[in-house]
């Protein structure tokens, strides 16, 4: 059999870059690529979304939760399209995630043919590193090495997109290729450096370190590799350490110096952290709210990144290091001094004791039917070990935030810098399928469940057998509300619920799970929670677990600033249909802030 430019594409990603895995969707724009993959006889494995948004988010959710390149596969026109979403996720949380894409044959480019899209054009943006369009096959090789190699070193998103006619030319062998003008030879391979500021930045970065009396840590996804060496410096420094989003997994919450989540949806250790501090060391993250960080002036500030792009771009630093975060912190850590007054320490560590017990006190209060902090707080200490954990944009991004408290040995994510919805299920997906052998849970709004988490379950649906261990929880915050935004109309433009935009239409999530022949599992008693978790985690299948959660329930930020109370006074004057609700359950969770075990 000839051996055409498809066979070739399949083979230099897989034996040349160790790609086994595809996420996508077929068309006839990518029926020569298809073809190929067939005959690889299932290395690199086809996986099957029901959208390619879908495909996008796994791939990114494999990149995250594997370290190693994601690749997604859609055809020419609607499906490269339907790709985009997913993969500005990746972009926008620096994941090296390469894009293939179809296209119509290059005998009918320009003409306006059918599914005809401009799609370097289109792709220019997100996949702005490297996209290219493949013409003849003797640009394949290093086409792809280019590819898998820019999305590597510079952690981002590439595309490559192939005319479906070359797809089915026969590939051309580099041995064969004339050395002669305009011809280039590549070859694969990647190794990641090792970055390392100078000498000299170290010193003055330890100077400012050594200084401050009152120093925060932050650290985001850049700082995961670095978690001993953040613990070591932490302790070096009497500094307590928050966490941005993405670094929710970084280092585990059973340690007393960790503040947990920052910003909107994070702690009330994290703000004091930031209000108090007089020195800041940023590692690994660009975290963006300037109004949860120090005053600037307030705090001297160090930032560590692998990136210089990302450096100096949230808070004016006194020190930017360019550098792996734990190449950098061993090599700052000899230069550190031990702080030898712990009061600054031993008051954050106090204020994060007493901070979980206004977390537990919250949870338990009684809300309409159950209290969504409840179940995030009942689903955290039933957590397996080494449970990976998603989470989709919605009012549980903060529960998840704030309430599941990280142990050793687990991971997270969630589409962080995008924030879009839709990202719980299909990454929750890809990450089992990646781990089969580990436990895994995604946590989603009935909102971005109608979107496109069914979607993704019926994909689930047809792969969960193979998976060596069936524990896959999919947890539906039932409330039949797009709860979030609710909230932020309220909450910053001052105006009451919408209902003809914020209500969605009551459906019966676990009964559809059944339908696809998994266990569906559905809660609306606070009793009932606790051991629907240890129910969902002892059973035979993938499981989805349905609560029926009150939307009043505020998802409160840790700091409340005036415009924001003023506006939230001015929803309920302007006559929001839940105003009474609201009213009461803020209350509720403001009083455990100051007596806990009080609200109800
Ligand atoms: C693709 C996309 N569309 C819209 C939004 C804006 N948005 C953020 S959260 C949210 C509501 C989510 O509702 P649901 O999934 O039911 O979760 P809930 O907040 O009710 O818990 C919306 C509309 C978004 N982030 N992404
Ligand atoms: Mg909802």
């Amino acid at each position: 059999m000839s051996h055409t430019v498809s066979d070739a594409l399949v083979r230099r990603l897989r034996d040349d870059w160790g790609v086994h895995r595809i996420y996508g969707y077929p068309g006839d724009g990518i029926n020569g690529i298809m073809g190929a993959l067939n005959r690889a006889g299932g290395d690199p494995e086809f996986i099957l979304a029901r959208h390619e948004e879908l495909a996008a988010f796994m791939a990114t959710a494999h990149a995250k939760f594997t370290g190693e390149v994601g690749v997604c596969l859609a055809t020419s026109g609607p499906g490269a399209v339907h790709l985009l979403n997913g993969l500005y996720d990746a972009r926008m949380d620096h994941q090296p995630v390469v894009a293939i894409v179809g296209q119509q044959a290059r005998t009918a480019l320009g003409a306006g043919y059918q599914q005809e899209i401009d799609l370097t054009s289109l792709y220019k943006d997100v996949a702005r590193e490297y996209v290219q369009l493949c013409t003849v096959p003797e640009q394949l090789p290093e086409l792809v090495d280019r590819a898998v190699r820019i999305a590597r070193a510079e952690r981002t998103v590439t595309c490559l997109i192939f005319p479906n006619d070359l797809q089915e030319e026969e590939a051309v062998a580099i041995e064969d290729y004339p050395r002669e003008h305009g011809v280039v030879y590549t070859g694969p391979g990647y190794n990641e450096p090792r970055v390392l500021p100078r000498e000299d930045d170290l010193r003055r970065a330890a100077a400012v370190l050594n200084d401050g009396e009152r120093v925060a840590i932050l650290i985001g996804q850049g700082a995961r590799s670095a978690a001993d060496e953040v613990r070591q410096v932490a302790d070096t420094l009497g500094a307590g350490v928050a966490k941005a989003l993405l670094g929710k997994d970084v280092l585990p919450d059973d340690l007393p110096f960790v503040t947990g989540s920052i910003g909107l949806l994070g702690t009330k250790p994290s703000w004091d952290l930031m209000d108090d501090c007089d020195t800041l060391l940023m590692v690994g993250s660009s975290f963006p709210y300037s109004e949860w960080l120090p005053e600037p002036g307030q705090a001297r500030g160090v930032q560590i990144d692998i990136d210089g792009k990302q450096i100096g771009i949230r808070y004016p630093m006194d020190v930017n290091l360019v550098g792996d975060a734990k190449e950098t912190l061993r090599a700052l850590l000899p230069l550190l001094e031990r702080k030898e007054d712990r009061s600054w320490r031993e008051g954050i560590e106090a204020n994060v004791a007493r901070w979980w017990e206004v977390l537990e006190a919250r949870a338990m209060n009684d809300a309409d039917p159950i209290n969504p902090q409840r179940v995030f707080w009942e689903a955290s200490s039933r957590l397996p070990d080494g449970t990976i954990l998603t989470c989709d944009s919605g009012s549980s991004a903060n529960w998840w935030a704030r309430d599941i408290q990280i142990r050793e040995g687990m991971r997270a994510s969630i589409a962080g810098t995008l924030a879009t919805m839709g990202c719980g299920v299909p990454y929750a997906f890809a990450a089992k399928m990646a781990w089969p052998e580990r436990p895994v849970v995604a946590f989603i709004g009935d909102g971005a469940f109608q979107m496109n988490g069914m979607n993704g379950l019926i994909t689930l649906s047809q792969y969960w057998k193979r998976w060596s261990d069936p524990r896959f929880v999919v947890c539906v915050l039932h409330n039949n509300d797009l709860n979030q935004v609710t909230w932020e109309m309220r909450a910053m433009e001052g105006d009451p619920k919408y209902e003809a935009s914020q209500e969605i239409v009551d459906f019966p999530y676990a009964r559809y799970a059944e339908l696809l022949g998994l266990k569906g599992i559905r809660v609306d008693r606070p009793a009932e929670v606790g051991p629907a978790w240890d129910e969902a985690w002892a059973a035979d299948r993938p499981v989805l677990l349905e609560a029926v959660t009150d939307p009043e329930v505020p998802p409160l930020p840790p700091h409340i600033r005036f415009p924001q109370a003023k506006a939230m006074l001015s929803s309920l004057l302007k006559g929001d249909p839940e105003a009474r609700d609201i009213i009461r359950q803020t209350f509720k969770d403001k009083i455990e802030e100051f007596l806990p075990g009080r609200g109800s």
